[in-house]
């Protein structure tokens, strides 16, 4: 047998880095156990590409592996893991052994400890023959490899995938056929790509090369790129890549870059940054009209403050809003309602007094309110802020007041829909110039927030806002009507897969993969849901009114999580798919992110669906009320 001197260059790094091994990481409680991989296969058919693939090489490195030519062995090994040798034997076909049995008298059979057959098109009879005699005078392990996988398959689109899977079970087929010929058990064929080893079954074959060599238990993944590999498909795993990547991760490059270098600790860091980006937004809203027009009233209801709460606008019948004043959310104090006083007042004489003294174009969106028809100097204004590419909305406000003096007035004959349409016409008269529909004037009252277009105004506001403000602004909304709660749940959704990647323990890090889903952190995202879906806390005089079903469905989400989280959750998955047990104060299950986008699912769906019959059993009771007045 013919040893190259690139053998004995291996053997004797290996013998170095032995030496040095404590230093340098290398593996060193394996030395004494080599095994030295045969791989065969006919000239180009990617031997050399395999062993560069497997240790990690890149062709032009100085260590890259080449085919060997003529007779000779090539032998390389990862300076980490010195003791696994993959050795590149010469070209099995016609050309270098015009004669089989010469190949077999070479001793290969004999010096090496595994066998990896490659071809790139389908396996020959000296392949068959080869492995054949191979498991006839040893048990020594024999794989057959199919590669350069890449070249007819991209894999991209669902009809590419489907053509993939229909030309890898002919292959199969056609093997197993071959198999039965050459009288060979039943055993895989691994399709690879040298240059896409991250694909199809590279590490499949890695796993059960590793798995045949029971010296090797746990060495191979010692080696970085399989090292890789194995990150990648635990990735991979934790993500369902294929149902998440597509609909639901816009940055999944970023994302499996930070998983691969730091682990779920820095997936997570990332997602909390993004799962609290809302809160940095600011959105400013300007809300103006005529002294008396309902302003500060406006402005305390759409925050949900009283009118006599003490972060509330002050509220009066005589002229109370003197200078423009800031109101911030309760809950996000980025977003701010500003309460402005009127053009026409003593300060702010005319237009463009009130534009310089306000710093008009410091809002990102105007609400004009109005208790009767709009005025010359709401329209000014209105044409203003048009000029500067800003939105704004006309609000004719006090629509309770309308209501009851209507009522009063006209008795049986009282029609709502009627009165809401004469108000809503004589307002369009007022704003013609604007060349707006009925749909551009919102009815409200600030009194009465769940009535009339409080809601759909919210939502117009919402909808012209960019993208990140209009999440800020959500977040803070009150899910008193149908829309504003459908679009709630529909956000909260969309957040998932970060949150349930956020909800997985990072202390057992990367390595192993974390299985385990922190306990504490799933209860305060259900509190958060409670707070974002307005179920009221319980012994709140919301509470009490509610009927007892929905008292005790309330109680599930409220208290529920609080008492055993494991069985808490488990009622969600009566088959318990997920296998969870729990740990200390965690949850515990094979594929955390997957457990917890599914039962998160679930739980939105449930508690949403509960929101919805608060909202009915609510409006109800009002509408009750209403009829015994
Ligand atoms: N019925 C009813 N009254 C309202 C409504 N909105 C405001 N009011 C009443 O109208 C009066 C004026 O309301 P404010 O909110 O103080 O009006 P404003 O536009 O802030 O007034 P200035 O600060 O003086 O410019 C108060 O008595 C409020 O209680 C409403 O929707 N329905
Ligand atoms: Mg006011």
């Amino acid at each position: 047998m013919a040893t190259s001197a690139s053998n004995l260059a291996a053997t004797k790094q290996q013998e170095e880095q032995a030496e040095n091994s404590d230093s340098d990481g290398v593996d060193s409680s394996c030395e004494l156990v080599k095994v030295d991989i045969a791989v065969v296969g006919n000239a180009g058919c990617g031997r050399s590409s395999f062993v560069n693939a497997i240790l990690g090489f890149e062709e032009n490195d100085k260590n890259a592996a080449t085919t060997p030519s003529g007779k000779e062995i090539s032998s390389y090994c990862h300076p980490t893991s010195p003791n696994i040798i993959f050795s590149i034997l010469p070209s099995i076909d016609k050309k270098t052994f015009p004669i089989f049995n010469d190949f077999l008298r070479c001793g290969y059979i004999e010096k090496f400890d595994a066998f990896l057959i490659l071809t790139n098109d389908m396996f020959d009879k000296r392949h068959f023959a080869f492995a054949k005699t191979v498991s006839k005078s040893s048990n020594k392990p024999v794989f057959f490899v199919r590669t350069k996988f890449d070249n007819n398959n991209s894999s991209q689109g669902v009809e590419e995938e489907s053509k993939e899977e229909s030309a890898l079970l002919k292959l199969r087929k056609s093997f197993a056929k071959k198999l039965k010929e050459f009288e060979l058990n039943e055993r895989e064929i691994y399709f690879i790509s040298n240059y896409q080893p991250d694909k199809w079954d590279f590490l499949k074959l890695t796993n059960a090369i590793e798995a045949a060599l029971p010296s090797q238990k746990g060495r191979f993944s010692k080696i970085p790129i399989i090292q890789k590999l194995i990150a990648l498909d635990k990735f991979h795993h934790f993500l369902e890549e294929d149902k998440l990547k597509q609909e639901k991760i816009a940055n999944y490059d970023e994302i499996k870059e930070l998983f691969l270098t730091r682990g779920i600790a820095g997936v997570q860091s990332m997602i909390n940054k993004k799962l609290g980006l809302w809160k940095e937004v600011k959105v400013e809203l300007a809300v103006l009209g005529n002294s008396g027009a309902g302003k500060s009233s406006f402005v305390n209801a759409i925050r949900g403050v009283d009118d006599d709460a003490e972060n509330c606008a002050n509220v009066g019948v005589i002229e109370t809003t003197r200078v423009p004043t800031a109101f911030p959310h309760p809950t996000n104090p980025n977003i701010r309602y500003w309460d402005l006083p009127g053009i026409g007042t003593p300060n702010y004489p005319d237009l463009d007094t009130f534009c310089k003294l306000v710093h008009i174009e410091m809002y990102d969106t105007f609400l004009i309110l109005s208790s009767a028809r709009f005025t010359e100097n709401d329209k000014l204004l209105a044409a203003k802020v048009k000029s500067m590419g800003k939105s704004f909305f006309f609000i004719r406000s006090k629509i309770d007041n309308d209501r009851r003096s209507e009522k009063r007035k006209l008795k049986k004959n009282f029609k709502e829909n009627k009165m809401l349409r004469q108000i809503s016409d004589d307002c369009m008269k007022s704003i013609k110039d604007f060349g707006g529909g009925e749909q551009d004037i919102f009815l409200i009252s600030s009194h009465e927030p769940t009535k009339w277009d409080f809601d759909r105004l919210q939502k117009a506001i919402l909808d012209q806002l960019p993208s990140k403000q209009k999440e800020s602004l959500m977040f803070t909304l009150q899910a008193k009507s149908k829309d504003v709660l459908r679009d709630k749940i529909e956000l909260l959704k969309s957040r998932l897969w970060m949150v349930s990647a956020s909800l997985v323990s990072k202390k057992f890090g990367f390595w192993p993969f974390s299985q385990y889903v922190v306990g504490k952190k799933v209860k305060e995202i259900i509190q958060s849901y409670s707070l974002q879906l307005e179920f009221p806390t319980r012994g709140s005089e919301e509470f009490k009114m509610l009927s007892e079903d929905l008292q005790r469905k309330v109680r599930k989400f409220n208290d529920g999580p609080y008492q055993d989280i494991l069985q808490w959750l488990k009622s969600f998955d009566p088959d318990n798919t997920h296998s969870i047990t729990d740990y200390k104060k965690y949850i515990v299950t094979k594929k955390p992110l997957i457990f917890l986008q599914h039962t998160l699912t679930v739980i939105i769906d449930e508690m949403g669906e509960i929101a919805f019959d608060i909202l009915d059993e609510t409006a109800n009771n009002a509408q009750n009320d209403d009829d015994l007045d």
